[in-house]
Formats: structure tokens, sequence, C-alpha cells
């Protein structure tokens, strides 16, 4: 049976908003997502609520409207704080895609807004429709270079765990700048062009862009920015239809964690590079200036 709470023009609005970049939700067709934005609804929170505790059951899977949220995760009986949600995301798809208590606790430090999913129509359309996908991908995941210090087993393990934590076969066409906040991208199918700005050098082609980089199957992108919290050193483009493996942050630093030694070494040898490409005079604007 379909559940439908009905809304308010505002309501539609600012839901489509919130939804809009939940990659979640990015393999759904017009139906099913139909459906998924019916069944939602709103829950207003005030500061300092705990919208899910660590260790309880899931009722609802949610996405946020608008607020700030600390995660805090329980080691050895004492709460730290792991992150945070500022504006926009979503959370709680762990205890309902895994049958698990919940795995932290989130609590708002400003008033806010958030839309809840119940737990079955989350099983019923978007654990099922994710379920499928991994299936197909789990050739391609076995052989990416970067995971290959971790035992097959394990690398397993790690992406159908994270589970909701990835979204396979995201599509962006044909010269498309790839831009999506806060995540992580694996190159599944096409090239993605890497470029960036040189300095004084406005009028040449591309607006002085220049490319550095070029990446195809296997290799991945945006690690930069999740691991040293600064802002994206370079652009994506798309060179032709691209296919990508997406993680948001949160699945990034979940999952990912163990290959962060492997990413760590590759940035340092991101300026190495850079020299033998251009020699020492570089020109190339500091992203951080
Ligand atoms: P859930 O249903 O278990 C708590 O309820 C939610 O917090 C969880 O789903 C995720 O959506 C979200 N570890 C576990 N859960 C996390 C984490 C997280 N971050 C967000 N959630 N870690 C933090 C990664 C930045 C790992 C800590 C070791
Ligand atoms: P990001 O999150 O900063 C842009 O988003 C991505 O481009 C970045 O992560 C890397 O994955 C990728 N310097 C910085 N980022 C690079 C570089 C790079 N190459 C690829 N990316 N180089 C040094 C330039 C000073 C590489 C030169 C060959």
């Amino acid at each position: 049976s379909r559940i439908i709470y009905p809304k308010t023009d505002d309501q539609r609005n600012r839901l489509q908003e919130a939804c809009k970049d939940i990659l979640l939700f990015k393999n759904l067709d017009p139906e099913q997502m139909s459906q998924v934005l019916d069944a939602m609804f709103e829950k207003l929170v005030e500061g300092g609520e705990h919208v899910i505790d660590q260790g309880d059951d899931g009722d609802n899977f949610y996405v946020i409207d608008r607020g700030t949220y600390d995660i805090y995760v329980k080691c050895d009986g004492v709460g730290r704080c792991v992150g945070t949600y500022d504006n926009r995301g979503s959370f709680g798809e762990l205890a309902l895609m895994y049958n698990t208590p919940r795995a932290a606790t989130i609590i708002a430090t400003s008033p806010g807004a958030v839309w809840g999913l119940d737990r079955v129509t989350f099983r019923r359309i978007i654990v099922k429709n994710n379920a499928k996908k991994r299936k197909m991908y789990e050739n391609f995941i076995q052989s990416l270079p970067f995971l290959t210090s971790l035992e097959v087993s394990f690398q397993l393990h790690y992406f159908s765990s994270c589970g909701m934590g990835i979204y396979l076969g995201i599509k962006i066409s044909s010269r498309l700048k790839i831009y999506m906040a806060d995540c992580f991208f694996i190159v599944e199918s096409g090239e993605v062009r890497i470029t960036m700005k040189r300095k004084n050098k406005q009028d040449v082609e591309e607006n002085g862009a220049v490319e550095i980089a070029r990446y195809s199957r296997g290799q991945y992108f945006g690690e930069l920015a999740l691991v040293t919290n600064k802002p994206r050193a370079a652009s994506a483009f798309a060179l032709g239809t691209v296919k990508c493996l997406v993680m948001d942050v949160q699945a990034f630093e979940r999952l990912l964690g163990p290959c962060m030694e492997i990413m760590k070494r590759n940035i340092a040898n991101y300026e190495e590079q850079l020299v033998t490409l251009f020699g020492t005079n570089m020109d190339i604007a500091d992203p951080s200036a």
C-alpha cells in the first residue's frame, strides 16, 4: 500500500530542492521518485534535539531541508563528534539497509527541518534498486587498482556494506563540468579531463585553463578536497559521456579509510607530476590563494 502525505506548494518545492542532490535517489525512475516524494513527511527539529540515537532500531531515512547537525559515534562508551551536516545531505540509511542498530547519533545544532521516509517504503523502492545496481558492479569494484591493497573479500565487504553509500553509474553528459559538492568519483567509463587555471593568463583559450590530467576507467578524482578540507584544487569535465561511481563525503570517510594511505601518497605525487609536465616554471594558479 502506498503512503501519501499531502503537501503544500511550498513544501513540495522545498522537498524537491532538498532531494535534488541526494545521490541515493539518482538511480530511481520517475515513477519510483514520485512515490518516494509522496511518502516523505516534514519533521521540524529544535536545536539540541536528537534526530537519531545510536543503538536504536531504524524507523526512517532523513533528507535535510535546513539546519546543522552533528554526527556522534560512541567509541569505548565515549561519544565523539566525527562529522557534521550543513543544511544539506541525508542520513539514517544504514540501519534500514542492513537491519542493524543505528550506527551514529545525529543531533541538531540549530532549529531546522528534515524530510522523513518510512522504513517500508525505503526498503521497497530504494534498497531493491541499489541491490540490483551493486550486483552489476561487483566485478568492476574488485578490479579497482587503488583497492588492491585490500583483500578481495574485504573490498567487497566494504563496497557492499557501504551499500547506500555508493551511488552507482551516474551518467554525466558530454563536456559538462562535473560538479557535485562533497563527493568522490571513480570513473567507470568515458574520459574525464582535469584542468587548472593559469596565473595571469585569463585571455588564453578556455578561460586560461590548462589540462593537467586525464582519467579513464578505474581511476578516481575528487579525493583531495575531502582529505584536505580545502576547496577543489582543479575542475573536472566529461569528455563525451562519462559514467562514474559517486560517493558522498561520509561514505568516503567510512569506507575508504583503509585506502587513505595510498591516496595520500598519490597526492604527494601531484607536485612531482606537475614538474614533469610543465617544468619548474609553474604558472598554475594556487586554488587556495
Ligand atoms: P544509521 O541508520 O546507522 C545513523 O543512523 C546515521 O548516521 C547512519 O545511518 C549514517 O547515515 C550516518 N558512521 C556511521 N554512520 C554515519 C557516519 C559514520 N557518518 C554519518 N552517518 N562515520 C562518520 C563518517 C564521516 C564513521 C565513523 C567511524
Ligand atoms: P579535488 O577534490 O581537489 C579536483 O577536485 C581533483 O583533481 C582533485 O581533487 C584531484 O583528484 C584531481 N593537483 C590537484 N588535484 C589534482 C591534480 C593536481 N591532478 C589531478 N587532480 N596536480 C598538481 C597541480 C598543482 C596534478 C598535476 C599532474
